[in-house]
Order: structure tokens, then C-alpha cells, then sequence
């Protein structure tokens, strides 16, 4: 039986490639670039399988295309908003997603933007890089302690958990969280984690507010001037999540008016375009879609988007089938 051909949209570490290699014909999209529609319409023709990543965009248009050879759609990532489930699951294909992997690295840096936000890090560094740093002052760039204080998430899935544990147990911070589903009593326990039932009760107990829901039509702009409104003045907004949560104009008012404190952003509405407002702001974090980006996490990643190809060439369905 021939081996089923594979397209990879972009480059991906060297044991992920070197697993799917010795099972698949793998194409790499040698540019490392974003594919467009029409080269994506032509791999969705010619491979039986793609693995695209969250800059690959396929939608309705796309998926409802005639003549398409591909049956699995195995996404190397957690979030799959820029692919369009139902138009998916009318072609007929099956969609997976890489949920675990990632965790880790994730929890890492909505640790690190908590803490680079409250301790004013970004600002004190290009205070040191551009040469005005005149020396140790008693007031200079005073932050917030985080000890004590309640990190309020707003979705509660494996991320959020996993930075809540470390937030408590690192950190000595309050838990507290709202989310569409509502952990376990035990889960609850574990965290010493408050549940909030409104948004507007978690916004305004949270002294740092860290978005862990997904992206897509039902959160977007779920934090934007009306909810930034509920927050305390002295709070840090913290997005690891998807920009299409936030509204990036009206936090840019927000900070730049301190109606908040400060922000720390991973993740953008228009990426990898940032808003002018945003990088004009001393009081904001601002980092490049770092979330998953350790060699551990995104080899694991590459390795479980392997074990969902495999599962569905051995005609069982994919550990991580989303759709
Ligand atoms: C990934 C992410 O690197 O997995 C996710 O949902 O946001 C990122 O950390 C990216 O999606 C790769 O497709």
C-alpha cells in the first residue's frame, strides 16, 4: 500500500519530522511561511493529509471546494478557530488538535507576564537598554508584590489550572476563576480556587486577570471598555489566550488613562500586526505568540499531531478528534 502523503505548512522541529517521515510521504512547505487560500485549496487537492498551524486560515471556501483528496486535517496546536468545523465536518473531514502538549509551556509564560508586568520588567530593561538608567533610587519603577494577591483567570481548562497551581505554589497567590463550565469540588479544592459565576464578579476581585478561554465568535471582545471598566485601577489584564478576546483598542485607552495598571499581551487581534496604540504604552508586555514556544512543548506537539495521523491511517479515531 502506498504511504499517505502529508503536507506540513511549516517548518517543525527535526525528531517531529523524522517520526512522520519514516510512516508518511512529507511535503514541508519550504518557505516557512504562511500559505495563502490558493495554495492551500492546491494541498487540500493533492495530499491526504494536512497539518497546518494557526496561520493557515481554512475556511468555509475553502473545505466546501470540490475535488478535495485530503480526509484529515491533524492541526499542530491547541486552538483551531482558523478552521472552520463545520464546513469540516460537511467535507467530511476529520479535524484534530494537539491539547496537552503545551500546557506547560503556556502555564511558563502567563507566569512569566504576571510577573514582568508586576515587577515593571519590560519597562526597567529599556530604561537600561536606551542608556537614561541614572542609577538605584529609592521610588524608582516601584511594582506589586503578587504574594497574597488574587490571580483571577478567566476559563478554567488545562492552561489555566496548570498556572493556577503554579501561581498558588510559586507564587503564594489567591486563586479565583469564572468559566462557562465549573471545576470539580475536588478541582475547586486542590487550588483553594473560588468560582465566580459573573465576569463582573471575577473582574472586580482580581487583582491580575489571565484570559484562558478559547478565541472564536463567542468570546470576542469578551474584555473590552465596559468589562475593563469592572477592573481595579491597580490591575494587570494578562493574555496567553487568543487576541480576539480582547478589544485592543479600548485596552490601549484603558492603560494609557489607567483605568488599569498594566498588561501583558501574547497574542494579538490582527497578528502579526500590533497595534500603534499599544506599543506607544510604557505599562504593557508586549511578546511575540510565545505561548507554546519552548523545543519541549512544540516537539510534543509535533509528536501528538504524529499519534492522531497514525490512529486515523490504522482506521481508529484520533485521540484528539475535535470535529
Ligand atoms: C501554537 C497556540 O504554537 O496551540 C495553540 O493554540 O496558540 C500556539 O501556542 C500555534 O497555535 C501553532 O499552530
Amino acid at each position: 500500500m502506498p504511504r499517505p502523503s502529508l503536507l506540513i505548512t511549516r517548518r517543525l522541529p527535526a525528531a517531529v519530522l523524522e517520526r512522520l517521515r519514516a510512516s508518511y510521504e512529507v511535503t514541508v512547505n519550504p518557505d516557512d511561511r504562511p500559505l495563502g487560500p490558493e495554495a492551500l485549496l492546491m494541498a487540500l487537492r493533492s495530499y491526504d493529509a494536512l497539518s497546518p498551524t494557526i496561520t493557515d486560515k481554512l475556511d468555509a471556501a475553502l473545505l466546501l471546494s470540490a475535488g478535495l483528496r485530503t480526509r484529515i486535517i491533524a492541526n499542530f496546536g491547541a486552538g483551531f478557530e482558523h478552521i472552520d468545523l463545520a464546513a469540516a465536518k460537511s467535507a467530511n473531514l476529520v479535524v484534530t488538535n494537539t491539547p496537552d502538549a503545551l500546557t506547560d509551556a503556556t502555564a511558563e509564560l502567563t507566569l512569566l507576564l504576571i510577573l514582568m508586568t508586576s515587577r515593571r520588567a519590560g519597562e526597567g530593561e529599556r530604561l537600561v537598554r536606551t542608556g537614561k538608567w541614572t542609577g538605584w533610587a529609592p521610588t524608582q519603577l516601584l511594582g506589586m508584590d503578587v504574594k497574597g494577591k488574587t490571580l483571577g483567570l478567566i476559563g478554567f481548562g488545562r492552561i489555566a489550572k496548570e498556572a493556577a497551581r503554579r501561581a498558588r505554589a510559586a507564587l503564594g497567590m489567591r486563586i479565583a476563576y469564572h468559566s462557562r463550565t465549573r471545576a470539580t469540588a475536588e478541582e475547586e479544592r486542590a487550588l483553594a480556587a473560588e468560582h465566580h459565576a459573573t465576569l463582573e464578579s471575577l473582574l472586580a476581585a482580581s487583582d491580575i486577570v489571565s484570559l484562558h478561554c478559547p478565541g472564536g465568535a463567542a468570546t470576542r471582545h469578551l474584555i473590552n471598555a465596559q468589562t475593563l471598566s469592572r477592573m481595579k485601577p491597580s490591575a494587570i489584564l494578562i493574555n496567553t489566550a487568543r487576541g480576539s478576546v480582547v478589544d485592543e483598542e479600548a485596552l490601549a485607552t484603558a492603560l494609557a488613562q489607567r483605568q488599569i495598571a498594566a498588561a501583558g499581551l501574547d497574542v494579538y487581534e490582527r497578528e502579526p500586526a500590533v497595534s500603534a496604540a499599544l506599543q506607544e504604552l510604557e505599562n504593557v508586555v508586549l511578546l511575540p505568540h510565545l505561548g507554546s514556544a519552548t523545543l519541549e512543548a512544540r516537539t510534543a506537539m509535533g509528536m501528538q499531531m504524529a499519534d492522531n495521523l497514525d490512529s486515523f491511517f490504522a482506521g481508529r479515531t484520533p485521540p484528539n478528534r475535535v470535529a
